[in-house]
Protein backbone atom coordinates (compact mmCIF):
# COMPACT_ATOMS: atom_id res chain seq x y z
CA UNK A 1 0.00 0.00 0.00
CA UNK A 2 2.70 2.73 0.92
CA UNK A 3 3.59 2.82 -2.60
CA UNK A 4 0.70 4.28 -3.01
CA UNK A 5 0.97 7.12 -1.10
CA UNK A 6 1.94 10.19 -3.21
CA UNK A 7 2.06 13.62 -1.83
CA UNK A 8 -1.02 15.54 -2.66
CA UNK A 9 1.22 18.38 -4.46
CA UNK A 10 2.27 15.65 -6.84
CA UNK A 11 -0.88 14.46 -7.61
CA UNK A 12 -1.86 16.57 -11.02
CA UNK A 13 -5.08 18.79 -10.41
CA UNK A 14 -7.29 17.00 -13.36
CA UNK A 15 -6.88 13.35 -11.36
CA UNK A 16 -8.04 14.86 -8.16
CA UNK A 17 -11.63 16.03 -10.11
CA UNK A 18 -11.85 12.97 -11.94
CA UNK A 19 -11.46 10.76 -8.78
CA UNK A 20 -13.35 13.22 -6.72
CA UNK A 21 -15.79 12.81 -9.30
CA UNK A 22 -16.67 9.18 -8.68
CA UNK A 23 -16.60 9.04 -4.52
CA UNK A 24 -18.99 9.16 -2.10
CA UNK A 25 -19.46 12.62 -0.21
CA UNK A 26 -17.90 10.93 2.23
CA UNK A 27 -15.04 9.81 0.77
CA UNK A 28 -14.71 12.98 -1.21
CA UNK A 29 -14.42 15.33 2.09
CA UNK A 30 -11.72 12.66 3.43
CA UNK A 31 -10.25 12.95 0.31
CA UNK A 32 -10.40 17.09 0.27
CA UNK A 33 -9.06 16.96 3.90
CA UNK A 34 -6.36 15.10 2.93
CA UNK A 35 -4.98 16.88 -0.26
CA UNK A 36 -5.34 20.36 1.73
CA UNK A 37 -3.29 18.66 4.54
CA UNK A 38 -0.75 17.23 2.01
CA UNK A 39 -1.31 14.27 3.88
CA UNK A 40 0.12 10.72 3.80
CA UNK A 41 -0.52 7.88 5.97
CA UNK A 42 -3.32 5.30 6.08
CA UNK A 43 -6.14 7.75 5.33
CA UNK A 44 -4.36 9.11 2.49
CA UNK A 45 -3.53 5.62 0.84
CA UNK A 46 -7.18 4.50 1.35
CA UNK A 47 -8.91 7.29 -0.49
CA UNK A 48 -7.12 9.55 -2.26
CA UNK A 49 -5.97 7.43 -5.49
CA UNK A 50 -7.96 4.96 -7.57
CA UNK A 51 -6.49 1.39 -8.71
CA UNK A 52 -4.73 1.30 -12.41
CA UNK A 53 -7.83 -0.20 -14.86
CA UNK A 54 -8.21 -3.48 -15.43
CA UNK A 55 -5.81 -4.54 -18.08
CA UNK A 56 -8.39 -5.40 -21.42
CA UNK A 57 -8.89 -9.06 -22.30
CA UNK A 58 -10.13 -11.31 -24.75
CA UNK A 59 -12.98 -9.96 -26.96
CA UNK A 60 -15.82 -12.68 -27.48
CA UNK A 61 -16.37 -13.19 -31.34
CA UNK A 62 -20.19 -12.23 -31.43
CA UNK A 63 -22.29 -10.98 -29.01
CA UNK A 64 -25.50 -9.88 -30.10
CA UNK A 65 -27.44 -6.44 -28.70
CA UNK A 66 -30.03 -7.28 -26.15
CA UNK A 67 -33.50 -5.51 -26.02
CA UNK A 68 -33.38 -5.82 -22.35
CA UNK A 69 -30.66 -3.23 -22.06
CA UNK A 70 -31.25 0.43 -21.02
CA UNK A 71 -30.58 3.13 -22.77
CA UNK A 72 -28.68 5.02 -20.00
CA UNK A 73 -24.99 5.79 -20.77
CA UNK A 74 -22.64 3.00 -19.05
CA UNK A 75 -19.90 3.75 -17.07
CA UNK A 76 -16.47 3.98 -18.59
CA UNK A 77 -14.25 0.55 -17.89
CA UNK A 78 -12.09 2.63 -15.81
CA UNK A 79 -15.00 3.34 -13.19
CA UNK A 80 -16.26 -0.04 -13.44
CA UNK A 81 -13.14 -2.06 -12.89
CA UNK A 82 -11.52 0.21 -10.39
CA UNK A 83 -14.58 0.67 -8.01
CA UNK A 84 -15.23 -2.56 -7.12
CA UNK A 85 -17.02 -4.47 -4.18
CA UNK A 86 -15.26 -8.34 -3.55
CA UNK A 87 -14.38 -8.54 -0.24
CA UNK A 88 -12.36 -11.83 -0.43
CA UNK A 89 -10.04 -9.41 -2.06
CA UNK A 90 -10.16 -6.45 0.69
CA UNK A 91 -12.89 -3.93 1.92
CA UNK A 92 -11.78 -0.89 0.03
CA UNK A 93 -13.54 -0.28 -3.10
CA UNK A 94 -9.57 0.22 -5.02
CA UNK A 95 -8.73 -3.12 -3.00
CA UNK A 96 -10.43 -5.62 -5.94
CA UNK A 97 -8.13 -3.76 -8.50
CA UNK A 98 -5.14 -4.28 -6.78
CA UNK A 99 -5.55 -7.84 -5.29
CA UNK A 100 -7.45 -9.75 -7.98
CA UNK A 101 -5.24 -9.31 -10.47
CA UNK A 102 -3.43 -12.66 -9.65
CA UNK A 103 -6.77 -14.92 -9.47
CA UNK A 104 -6.42 -17.79 -11.76
CA UNK A 105 -9.57 -17.82 -13.63
CA UNK A 106 -8.51 -21.03 -16.03
CA UNK A 107 -9.63 -23.87 -14.90
CA UNK A 108 -12.65 -22.74 -13.28
CA UNK A 109 -15.36 -25.42 -12.93
CA UNK A 110 -19.11 -24.99 -11.39
CA UNK A 111 -20.21 -27.68 -9.52
CA UNK A 112 -24.01 -28.28 -9.61
CA UNK A 113 -25.82 -30.58 -6.51
CA UNK A 114 -28.90 -31.08 -4.59
CA UNK A 115 -32.74 -31.13 -5.95
CA UNK A 116 -31.84 -31.67 -9.91
CA UNK A 117 -31.57 -34.23 -12.49
CA UNK A 118 -28.32 -33.38 -13.73
CA UNK A 119 -25.77 -32.90 -11.07
CA UNK A 120 -22.46 -32.63 -12.50
CA UNK A 121 -19.39 -30.52 -12.41
CA UNK A 122 -19.35 -28.22 -15.56
CA UNK A 123 -16.16 -26.41 -16.90
CA UNK A 124 -17.12 -22.85 -17.45
CA UNK A 125 -16.28 -23.36 -21.47
CA UNK A 126 -19.43 -26.39 -21.40
CA UNK A 127 -21.21 -23.53 -19.42
CA UNK A 128 -20.96 -20.62 -22.07
CA UNK A 129 -20.51 -23.37 -25.13
CA UNK A 130 -24.15 -23.57 -26.55
CA UNK A 131 -24.87 -19.95 -25.50
CA UNK A 132 -25.83 -17.11 -27.44
CA UNK A 133 -23.59 -14.14 -25.58
CA UNK A 134 -25.74 -11.33 -25.14
CA UNK A 135 -24.52 -7.79 -24.34
CA UNK A 136 -26.77 -6.52 -21.21
CA UNK A 137 -26.29 -2.81 -20.14
CA UNK A 138 -28.11 -2.68 -16.94
CA UNK A 139 -28.31 -0.29 -14.03
CA UNK A 140 -26.51 -1.81 -11.02
CA UNK A 141 -27.28 -0.50 -7.50
CA UNK A 142 -25.06 -0.61 -4.42
CA UNK A 143 -26.62 -1.04 -0.89
CA UNK A 144 -24.35 1.36 0.04
CA UNK A 145 -25.91 4.44 -1.78
CA UNK A 146 -23.84 4.12 -4.69
CA UNK A 147 -24.80 3.30 -8.15
CA UNK A 148 -23.38 2.16 -11.98
CA UNK A 149 -24.51 1.37 -15.84
CA UNK A 150 -22.52 -1.64 -16.40
CA UNK A 151 -22.63 -3.10 -19.91
CA UNK A 152 -22.34 -6.90 -19.27
CA UNK A 153 -22.05 -10.14 -21.52
CA UNK A 154 -23.93 -12.56 -20.46
CA UNK A 155 -26.84 -14.80 -21.12
CA UNK A 156 -30.07 -16.02 -19.03
CA UNK A 157 -29.17 -18.18 -16.03
CA UNK A 158 -32.73 -20.05 -16.88
CA UNK A 159 -30.75 -22.05 -19.94
CA UNK A 160 -27.77 -23.11 -17.53
CA UNK A 161 -30.64 -23.92 -15.25
CA UNK A 162 -32.70 -25.85 -17.78
CA UNK A 163 -29.92 -27.87 -18.64
CA UNK A 164 -29.21 -29.20 -14.79
CA UNK A 165 -33.07 -30.19 -14.54
CA UNK A 166 -34.23 -29.17 -11.22
CA UNK A 167 -36.53 -31.37 -9.56
CA UNK A 168 -40.55 -30.09 -8.21
CA UNK A 169 -38.73 -29.48 -4.76
CA UNK A 170 -36.22 -27.43 -6.09
CA UNK A 171 -37.77 -23.76 -4.72
CA UNK A 172 -34.20 -21.62 -4.15
CA UNK A 173 -31.44 -21.71 -6.19
CA UNK A 174 -27.87 -21.38 -4.03
CA UNK A 175 -24.56 -20.12 -5.23
CA UNK A 176 -20.97 -19.95 -3.86
CA UNK A 177 -18.31 -18.23 -4.50
CA UNK A 178 -14.13 -19.49 -4.61
CA UNK A 179 -12.81 -19.47 -0.81
CA UNK A 180 -9.31 -19.69 -1.66
CA UNK A 181 -7.39 -17.93 1.15
CA UNK A 182 -3.58 -18.31 -0.75
CA UNK A 183 -5.40 -16.53 -3.82
CA UNK A 184 -7.40 -13.79 -1.72
CA UNK A 185 -6.11 -11.84 0.86
CA UNK A 186 -9.62 -10.85 2.17
CA UNK A 187 -10.90 -14.46 3.31
CA UNK A 188 -8.49 -14.23 6.01
CA UNK A 189 -9.97 -11.20 7.94
CA UNK A 190 -12.84 -12.07 10.15
CA UNK A 191 -15.50 -9.63 8.11
CA UNK A 192 -17.62 -11.69 6.95
CA UNK A 193 -18.23 -15.77 6.48
CA UNK A 194 -16.51 -17.28 3.81
CA UNK A 195 -17.02 -19.18 1.34
CA UNK A 196 -19.27 -15.87 -0.12
CA UNK A 197 -23.19 -17.36 -0.10
CA UNK A 198 -25.68 -16.10 -1.99
CA UNK A 199 -29.58 -17.42 -3.56
CA UNK A 200 -32.62 -16.40 -5.02
CA UNK A 201 -35.95 -18.36 -5.38
CA UNK A 202 -35.98 -20.32 -7.92
CA UNK A 203 -38.42 -18.53 -10.32
CA UNK A 204 -36.64 -15.12 -9.97
CA UNK A 205 -33.59 -17.19 -10.83
CA UNK A 206 -35.47 -18.02 -13.99
CA UNK A 207 -36.30 -14.36 -14.84
CA UNK A 208 -34.84 -12.99 -18.20
CA UNK A 209 -33.25 -10.19 -16.70
CA UNK A 210 -31.26 -12.65 -14.42
CA UNK A 211 -28.12 -13.88 -16.11
CA UNK A 212 -24.86 -15.31 -15.66
CA UNK A 213 -22.01 -12.92 -16.84
CA UNK A 214 -18.90 -13.82 -18.12
CA UNK A 215 -17.96 -10.31 -19.61
CA UNK A 216 -17.26 -6.48 -20.00
CA UNK A 217 -17.83 -3.98 -22.63
CA UNK A 218 -17.63 -7.32 -25.08
CA UNK A 219 -14.73 -8.33 -23.57
CA UNK A 220 -13.52 -11.24 -20.76
CA UNK A 221 -14.38 -10.48 -17.20
CA UNK A 222 -12.03 -8.67 -15.59
CA UNK A 223 -11.09 -10.62 -12.31
CA UNK A 224 -12.31 -7.91 -10.16
CA UNK A 225 -15.93 -8.08 -11.75
CA UNK A 226 -16.14 -11.45 -10.98
CA UNK A 227 -14.12 -13.51 -13.56
CA UNK A 228 -14.80 -15.96 -14.99
CA UNK A 229 -18.76 -16.29 -14.31
CA UNK A 230 -20.73 -14.15 -11.85
CA UNK A 231 -24.61 -13.72 -11.48
CA UNK A 232 -25.66 -10.41 -12.33
CA UNK A 233 -29.61 -9.86 -10.72
CA UNK A 234 -30.24 -6.07 -12.05
CA UNK A 235 -33.56 -5.01 -9.70
CA UNK A 236 -32.00 -6.29 -6.45
CA UNK A 237 -28.81 -4.69 -4.22
CA UNK A 238 -25.76 -5.45 -5.79
CA UNK A 239 -24.88 -8.10 -2.94
CA UNK A 240 -27.22 -10.34 -4.30
CA UNK A 241 -24.99 -10.43 -7.58
CA UNK A 242 -22.44 -13.11 -6.35
CA UNK A 243 -19.02 -13.04 -8.75
CA UNK A 244 -17.05 -16.29 -9.01
CA UNK A 245 -19.40 -18.67 -8.58
CA UNK A 246 -17.91 -22.50 -7.76
CA UNK A 247 -20.93 -23.80 -6.35
CA UNK A 248 -24.38 -24.46 -7.25
CA UNK A 249 -27.06 -26.10 -5.76
CA UNK A 250 -30.88 -26.80 -6.01
CA UNK A 251 -32.69 -26.22 -2.28
CA UNK A 252 -36.41 -26.89 -0.90
CA UNK A 253 -35.91 -24.28 1.82
CA UNK A 254 -34.79 -20.77 1.76
CA UNK A 255 -30.92 -20.95 1.98
CA UNK A 256 -28.27 -19.12 4.83
CA UNK A 257 -27.14 -16.21 3.06
CA UNK A 258 -23.71 -14.44 4.05
CA UNK A 259 -24.93 -11.16 4.18
CA UNK A 260 -28.34 -11.63 5.69
CA UNK A 261 -26.51 -14.08 7.95
CA UNK A 262 -24.09 -11.09 9.35
CA UNK A 263 -26.65 -8.32 9.53
CA UNK A 264 -30.18 -9.35 9.19
CA UNK A 265 -32.03 -6.78 10.07
CA UNK A 266 -29.94 -4.61 7.56
CA UNK A 267 -29.69 -6.92 4.63
CA UNK A 268 -33.03 -8.99 3.56
CA UNK A 269 -32.80 -12.23 1.77
CA UNK A 270 -35.02 -10.49 -0.66
CA UNK A 271 -32.84 -7.41 -1.36
CA UNK A 272 -35.01 -5.47 -3.92
CA UNK A 273 -34.16 -2.15 -4.53
CA UNK A 274 -37.00 -0.51 -2.46
CA UNK A 275 -36.71 3.70 -2.52
CA UNK A 276 -39.45 3.50 0.10
CA UNK A 277 -37.41 1.44 2.61
CA UNK A 278 -34.88 4.16 4.58
CA UNK A 279 -32.21 5.08 3.43
CA UNK A 280 -32.68 4.53 0.20
CA UNK A 281 -34.46 7.01 -1.46
CA UNK A 282 -31.37 7.97 -3.53
CA UNK A 283 -28.36 7.40 -4.77
CA UNK A 284 -25.27 8.52 -6.29
CA UNK A 285 -24.40 7.60 -9.35
CA UNK A 286 -20.77 6.97 -9.71
CA UNK A 287 -19.37 9.48 -12.18
CA UNK A 288 -21.89 12.60 -10.76
CA UNK A 289 -22.17 14.94 -8.37
CA UNK A 290 -25.89 15.18 -7.65
CA UNK A 291 -27.96 12.36 -6.57
CA UNK A 292 -30.80 10.66 -8.16
CA UNK A 293 -34.03 9.22 -6.90
CA UNK A 294 -33.84 5.54 -6.51
CA UNK A 295 -36.91 4.08 -8.51
CA UNK A 296 -38.82 0.77 -7.20
CA UNK A 297 -36.95 -2.41 -8.50
CA UNK A 298 -33.85 -0.18 -9.66
CA UNK A 299 -36.24 0.80 -12.58
CA UNK A 300 -37.21 -2.73 -13.53
CA UNK A 301 -40.62 -2.83 -11.90
CA UNK A 302 -42.86 -3.61 -15.23
CA UNK A 303 -40.75 -6.33 -15.83
CA UNK A 304 -40.29 -8.02 -12.13
CA UNK A 305 -43.20 -6.44 -9.72
CA UNK A 306 -45.34 -9.43 -10.57
CA UNK A 307 -43.05 -11.61 -9.04
CA UNK A 308 -43.83 -10.29 -5.60
CA UNK A 309 -47.86 -10.08 -6.35
CA UNK A 310 -48.91 -10.14 -2.64
CA UNK A 311 -45.87 -10.56 -0.75
CA UNK A 312 -45.25 -7.20 1.68
CA UNK A 313 -42.54 -6.03 0.87
CA UNK A 314 -41.62 -4.12 3.83
CA UNK A 315 -41.62 -7.04 5.47
CA UNK A 316 -39.81 -8.83 2.53
CA UNK A 317 -37.25 -6.80 2.45
N1 LIG B 1 -18.13 -13.14 -3.84
C1 LIG B 1 -18.54 -11.87 -3.73
N2 LIG B 1 -19.50 -11.41 -4.54
C2 LIG B 1 -19.92 -10.12 -4.45
C3 LIG B 1 -19.39 -9.25 -3.46
C4 LIG B 1 -18.36 -9.77 -2.61
O1 LIG B 1 -17.84 -9.08 -1.73
N3 LIG B 1 -17.97 -11.07 -2.78
N4 LIG B 1 -19.85 -7.95 -3.34
C5 LIG B 1 -21.22 -7.71 -3.86
C6 LIG B 1 -21.58 -6.29 -3.90
S1 LIG B 1 -22.01 -5.56 -2.43
C7 LIG B 1 -21.66 -5.58 -5.07
S2 LIG B 1 -22.21 -3.97 -5.08
C8 LIG B 1 -21.24 -6.19 -6.35
C9 LIG B 1 -20.16 -5.32 -7.01
O2 LIG B 1 -19.86 -5.78 -8.29
P1 LIG B 1 -18.82 -4.97 -9.20
O3 LIG B 1 -17.57 -4.77 -8.39
O4 LIG B 1 -18.59 -5.84 -10.40
O5 LIG B 1 -19.47 -3.68 -9.54
O6 LIG B 1 -20.71 -7.50 -6.20
C10 LIG B 1 -21.40 -8.31 -5.26
N5 LIG B 1 -20.87 -9.66 -5.30
MO1 LIG C 1 -23.02 -3.63 -3.00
Amino acid sequence: MSLLIKRADDIPASEITDRALYLTRRDFIRTAAVVVAAGTGPLAARTAYAQQPAPHGRRFERVTRSLLSTAEKPNPWEHITTYNNFWEFGQDKSDPALHARTLKTTPWTVAVSGECAKPATYSVEDIIGGETLEDRIYRHRCVEGWSMVIPWVGFPLANFIKRCEPTSKAKFIEFTTLADSRQMPGVREPNLRYPYIEALRLDEAMHPLTILAVGLYGEVLPNQNGAPIRLVIPWKYGFKSIKSIVKVRFVEKEPTTTWHDANPPLYGFWANVNPDIYPQESERRIGEFFKRRTLMFNGYADQVAGLYAGMNLRRFY
